[in-house]
């Protein structure tokens, strides 16, 4: 449980510490309680995140919202006023002083899937109401724990919390079993497309188990990296529109029937909707509902679907082979031209390329939205790796405290944090949360002084794209007053080399600053962001020829060619 306290909290942290149930761990504020809680909950299934009221549960609302779009379960707890004063509408402190007690929670309405104000009459059903709730749809839920009612002896809980979903209807799981099978049997060339929902409800293993009876080969979109290994053998990569390997993109938009599993075609999932997929082949599973040829089939629990069909015969065996062999994904970082010498200024090609050798089995990598989450898309994850982002919320800032979450879910693997200067300057002070609980990820802070893919998209030289530059190599000592940490600095490609291999020993934290070129980013995410400049900005396309002209006269000022490489130094950024 993350969190801050607060007046009308105490009562309910204070009883929550007792025992060993609970471990309370507090951030240093709210927004950051819930990335950090939204990170845990990734690894470990579920977490909470206690706040008081109104201040508190404000300041983590956003946080919340991601982890709705995200499909992370929390359980959000906040502790509010006496029962009694809020019914009389007494005018509080952490409220409007207008006498409103349902705002808030309001608020939290529209971004969580249950919620509840829990009273000594509902305690107990509403409590486990909200909590079935978060666990079966693996969103965020509201629980209003007024000050007094915290405490309150209720009749001791004897049974646990029965979480499964309501059994499937015997006829429409039969019928969708029956059509699956026999789309499987008439297709020559099925696919399974994952979306992350296939990990959050678990289905990752049936699914595989289905790729390997008939011979499917496996694509998944963007939020569900790591989802199955990228080394497996049914593992064809990515599917992300014209942004896919050429293979994947054929493999998937060729398909007879496509497999989706809880697919959403966001604009950073599908290339800015440059996706092409004949809806009428598609099979789109949910966790409690199929759609097959256009009907959908409620009451169909995705687990018993694929257990269903995984249990009758296959019929027509297609030779289907092993498909990693034969579709490669794109894994490979583009060449940067310049030649490979220890001495050569660190590039993100080079950057990315030694990082993909560094990757083990079992890692936890954590990326904030910036260069480091795109750049990383491109990596092939090694078996058993986690990949934590946010691909549709997209929160600057989230990935430092979400490491703080996923350290402590699952403290035996290796943790790497990719975190841009930009990202690292909303959240730092979790840093002071990572010494306090002697948590030790290895942090990679690609510095490239300002917002680099927001320069990439529009206002290359503009001044609201720029940061004022720290001495980031300081930070881990102004946190920590021991010697728990070993600060790097890595300019070259030897002091990145020398960097990685000194950090096998894992017995301290490790702050790399990575530093890079302002403009320097994968020729895909170039490509990414000139897209959406055009998305965002149909104006430009208006403005034409003069904008161009606008756009070089900047570059050329700030000493910078056309193609975006750096000529001379920058100075301070501002
Ligand atoms: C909360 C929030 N505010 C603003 C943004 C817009 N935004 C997206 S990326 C970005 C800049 C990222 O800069 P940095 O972390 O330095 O990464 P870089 O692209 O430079 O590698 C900004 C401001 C956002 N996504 N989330
Ligand atoms: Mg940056």
């Amino acid at each position: 449980m993350f969190g801050v306290p607060g007046d009308f909290n105490l009562w309910f942290l204070e009883q929550s510490i007792t025992g060993d149930q609970v471990e309370f761990v507090g951030c240093c504020n709210e927004l950051n309680a819930s990335y950090a809680a939204d990170g845990a909950a990734r690894l470990a299934g579920i977490s909470a995140l206690a706040t008081t009221y109104g201040v508190g549960e404000l300041s983590s609302l956003a946080g919340v919202a991601g982890a709705h779009a995200e499909q992370v379960p929390i359980v959000c707890i906040i502790g509010a006023p006496p029962l009694d004063s809020m019914k009389k509408g007494a005018l509080l402190h952490h409220t409007l002083a207008d006498g409103n007690f349902t705002n808030m929670m309001n608020c939290y309405r529209e971004f969580t899937v249950a919620q509840a104000r829990i009273e000594p009459v509902n305690a107990r059903q509403e409590i486990d109401r909200v909590l079935r709730t978060c666990l079966l749809e693996k969103r965020p839920v509201y629980l209003q724990m007024p000050s007094d009612v915290a405490g309150i002896a209720t009749e001791p809980i004897t049974e646990a919390l029965d979480l499964r979903l309501p059994p499937s209807d015997p006829e429409l799981l039969r019928q969708a079993i029956s059509q699956i099978v026999s789309r499987l049997e008439a297709s020559e060339k099925p696919v399974i497309l994952l979306d992350a929902a296939a990990d959050r409800f678990a289905l990752t293993d049936l699914l595989l188990e289905l790729s390997e009876k008939y011979g499917i080969p496996v694509a998944h979109l963007i939020p569900a990296k790591g989802a199955v290994s990228e080394e497996h053998p049914r593992s064809i990569g990515v599917y992300a529109g014209d942004g896919s390997a050429t293979a994947v993109r054929e493999a998937v938009e060729a398909s007879d029937c496509l497999i989706c599993v809880g697919t959403r075609f966001t604009d950073v999932a599908t290339g800015l909707f440059s996706h092409n997929l004949d809806d009428s082949v598609q099979i789109n599973l949910e966790s409690y509902s199929v759609t097959i040829n256009g009907e959908t089939l409620n009451a169909v629990d995705a687990t018993e679907l694929l257990a269903g069909v995984l249990r009758r015969p296959v019929l027509v065996r297609k030779a289907r082979g092993t498909f990693h062999s034969s579709i490669q994904p794109a894994v490979s970082f583009e060449t940067d031209g310049n030649s490979i010498q220890t001495s050569s200024p660190v590039t993100q090609v080079s950057f990315w390329r030694s990082f993909q050798k560094y990757l083990q089995p079992g890692d936890v990598i954590v990326t904030d939205t910036g260069t480091s989450f795109f750049s990383s898309m491109k990596l092939s994850l090694p078996d058993g790796v986690t990949f934590i982002a946010q691909p549709i919320w997209a929160a600057l800032g989230y990935a430092l405290p979400a490491t703080v979450g996923a350290c402590l879910a699952a403290p035996g693997r290796r943790h790497i944090l990719l975190v841009g200067d930009g990202a690292l300057q909303m959240t730092v002070q979790e840093l002071s949360t990572l010494f306090r609980h002697d948590l030790k990820p290895i942090i990679f802070l690609l510095n490239n002084d300002g917002y680099t893919i927001e320069r990439l998209i529009y206002g290359v030289a503009s001044s609201y794209n720029n940061l004022h530059p720290w001495q980031y190599g300081m930070l881990p000592r102004i946190f920590d007053e021991h010697d728990r940490s070993v600060v790097h600095r890595v300019e070259t490609i030897g002091d990145l080399e020398k960097t990685l291999a000194s950090t096998n020993k894992i017995s301290k934290l490790h702050f790399i600053e990575v530093v890079l070129l302002r403009l320097d980013a994968p020729d895909s995410l170039m490509h990414m962001a000139r897209r959406a400049a055009e998305f965002d900005f149909p104006q430009m396309r208006r403005l034409g020829a003069e904008d161009k002209t606008l756009r070089k006269s900047k570059l050329q000022g700030l000493g910078l060619s056309g193609n975006g490489k750096k000529a001379t130094p920058m100075g301070n950024g501002n």
